[in-house]
């Protein structure tokens, strides 16, 4: 009898062990202010978890405006500025919203458009966030060589009234390899 259970948690152990171990190992993005000039200071991390059906995102951050901000997964691993309608844009050289599966539409999380938006990142009077974020429907490799970005404004995932839920100006960005 011992010994059929010491055997049975031992083949237990064989099955969930490696289903553990080939969990992805989590990504901690730097995230830095940007401007039309380039990237300046650190403002902190955002960590990216692999869980059961997406993501948790762990934000550290401060020196950022308080409120709410457009946030998403941009398609390139740039921060650099770029040309936009002719004048140099802060982090344009990250391209549009991850959109793998070409809608084209910004419809938030989950919202079947966009792949890489992410919910909006909420900062405190203190000017820091700091609130995990769960994300459903992505996994890491969704994230690796592209750009974490946050907007200036708000979002209202929606293209109507202004284009990309109106989120503005791009204020901070990391590279996630
Ligand atoms: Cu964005
Ligand atoms: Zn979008």
């Amino acid at each position: 009898m011992k010994t059929s259970i010491a055997m049975s948690t031992a083949m237990l152990c064989a099955l969930v062990v490696p289903a553990y171990a080939a969990k992805s190992k989590p990504i901690t993005v730097t995230m830095n202010l940007v401007t039309a000039d380039g990237v300046g200071k650190s403002i902190g991390t955002i960590t990216i978890k692999e869980g059961k059906d997406g993501v948790t995102l762990e934000p550290k951050l401060k020196d950022l405006p308080p409120g709410e901000h457009g946030f998403h997964v941009h398609e390139k691993p740039s921060c650099d500025p770029a040309d936009k309608d002719g004048k140099k844009t802060a982090a344009q050289a990250a391209g549009a919203h991850y959109d793998p599966e070409g809608t084209k539409a910004h419809k938030g999380p989950g919202g079947g458009g966009h792949k890489g938006d992410m919910p909006k990142l909420v900062v405190s009077d203190k000017g820091e966030a700091k609130e995990k974020m769960e994300v459903k429907g992505v996994t890491l490799a969704d994230f690796q060589g592209k750009a974490l970005m946050i907007h200036a404004g708000g979002d209202n995932y929606s293209d109507a009234p202004k284009p990309l839920g109106g989120g503005g100006e791009r204020i901070a960005c990391g590279v996630s390899k």
